[in-house]
């Protein structure tokens, strides 16, 4: 067995895209998204290995390592189970209830049984690869289920999870038919991660109400312990289960590779700004296409202050990249076509030939164009409705660490409790953001003073709580973690 396979992580997907050709050989690209972003230079670290699924169904290319040595071993999805695990389960049922019912979730039997299924064939992928000992770092919602078959797989591994989106309150939580299941199957690690100490308190209120679940009782679930806002470096509190073992819970907010996040090259982003027709203002959106992301809530902001007079067309421009996402599912179908006939109406409405008000552009962008936009940004606004934690909010702080820019956040995005410099809005109402919106520009221009020493406040709390904190504070907790209480 590979000896780099004593750092395992196991993820939905693997970080690049996989497509196969006519002829059957395949290409394959790296693939965007928050998870990826987090944990690219990990693995890079530790020359680990990664579990997941390249995107492709019924085939998948041998094992092989990346160019920056990490080690990828694909595992095949059949359609069914894209469909029932991916489409269904993971992403119909899970990421609704996980973000307070945006949309309703579906409760579908069959779904659940493709979740169980996917999840131990994730768990028995893990188990062949892993050396004696190894530690595995199981990632998502995806994956819920597999620290509790892994456990049983392989008693001799340390196991962690770490959960990127919300963990909603136990009342919601409750609805799913399946709850005491998923309870059991998290419970088998042994340290749970989330982004925030809201996020581990509902989990541990939870274990109190679903008992059922693993027999399992609550250690000083009130030492959950907070420094700077927001990192816990010790894991402040345990759950016991029946069997006598003790997992521990703890809030780790996961950050960013700042390096890879400063200054664009100054070329670039006078050219870009040449191109927009040099506005007073650029306001910048970057999300993936997601519903619960709030970019129709945002266009519409930005529509009101044109219509009002706030903001002036020919010195406002607004600049929206949405990556495609899930476009098979309804929601998302649904979610593309209100954002895109937004964007048509405010063009129509306001722009002139030549210069558009709304730029938007709908695919995937390089890291490289993406720092470019968020150097020419002076507000960047991330207005969802509910997000685990925003790593896009903390790429444009990154990016503006000089204490240029403002950003306009989400009060519902986990990043709000470390950025506290940020113009901090409601998205479920539009006055809020466009309020906000205008307080941000107002500043820029005629209290710079300020808007700088918000900025300032975001970036030194990125700079100081990067992705290499968030990664070496969850591995210490779990390398001392798992023994018996
Ligand atoms: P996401 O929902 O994907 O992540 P986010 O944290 O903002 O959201 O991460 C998106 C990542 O994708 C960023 O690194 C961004 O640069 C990249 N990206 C977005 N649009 C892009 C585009 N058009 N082209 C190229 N790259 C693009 C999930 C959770 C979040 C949590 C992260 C990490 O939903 O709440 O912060 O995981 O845990």
């Amino acid at each position: 067995m590979d000896d780099s396979n004593s750092f395992v992580v196991v993820a939905n997907r693997l970080p690049v895209d996989m497509s196969v050709h006519p002829d059957g050989t395949y290409s394959i690209s790296p693939s965007p998204g928050g998870l990826v972003t987090g944990l690219s230079p990990v693995l890079e670290k530790h020359r680990g290995c990664w579990v997941g699924w390249p995107g492709t169904v019924d085939v998948a290319p041998e094992p092989f390592r990346t160019e920056t040595g990490v080690l990828l071993h694909p595992v095949v999805l059949t359609a069914n189970d894209f469909e029932g695990f991916y489409e269904g389960f993971s992403n119909a049922t899970l990421w609704p209830l996980f973000h307070d019912l945006i949309v309703t979730p579906t409760y579908n039997t069959e779904w659940w049984q493709a979740f169980r299924e996917v999840n131990l064939k994730f768990a028995q992928a893990v188990s062949e690869v892993s050396a004696h000992g190894a530690t595995v770092w199981v990632q998502d919602y995806q994956l819920l289920l597999v620290p509790g078959i892994l456990r049983q797989m392989r008693p001799d591994l340390k196991i962690g999870f770490f959960l990127h989106i919300p963990f909603p309150s136990p009342d919601l939580f409750r609805q799913l038919p399946w709850r005491e299941e998923i309870v059991r199957g998290m419970l088998g690690a042994d340290l749970l991660g989330f982004h925030l100490v809201q996020n581990a308190e509902n989990f541990l209120a939870l274990t109190q109400q679903v008992a059922g679940a693993a027999g399992s009782h609550v250690g000083q679930p009130n030492t959950l312990n907070v420094s700077g806002g927001a990192l816990v470096r010790e894991v402040g509190a345990h759950v016991t289960t029946a069997d006598g073992r003790r997992v521990g819970v703890g809030a780790f907010p996961i950050s960013i590779d700042v390096e890879a996040f400063e200054r664009a090259s100054t070329s670039k982003v006078s050219e870009l700004l040449t191109t927009l027709g040099s506005p007073d203002t650029v306001f910048l959106g970057v999300d993936r296409l997601d519903y619960t992301k709030g970019i129709l809530q945002r266009l519409l902001a930005f529509e009101e202050l044109l219509e009002s007079g706030a903001l002036d067309p020919e010195k406002a421009v607004f600049l929206q990249v949405a990556t495609p996402s899930r476009e098979r599912i309804e929601h998302y179908r649904v979610s593309r076509s209100q954002v895109e006939e937004a964007v048509g109406r405010i063009n129509g409405r306001f722009g002139r030939m030549g210069h558009p008000v709304v730029h938007y552009l709908h695919r995937s962008l390089s890291k490289a164009d993406l720092q470019v936009l968020y150097a020419v940004a002076d507000v960047m606004l991330v207005t969802p409705f509910k997000d685990g934690m925003n790593l896009v909010a903390k790429e444009f702080v990154a990016n503006h660490r000089d204490g240029s820019g403002a950003l306009v956040l989400s009060e519902f995005a986990g990043a709000a409790v470390e950025l506290t410099g940020a113009y901090l809005c409601n998205p479920f109402d539009v006055e809020s953001i466009k309020r906000q919106m205008v307080a941000a520009v107002h500043d820029l221009e005629h209290n710079p003073a300020s808007a700088r020493s918000r900025m300032i406040t975001n970036s030194e709390q990125v700079y100081t709580h990067d992705v290499n904190v968030w990664a070496n504070s969850f591995l210490t907790c779990l390398a001392d973690a798992g023994e018996d209480s």
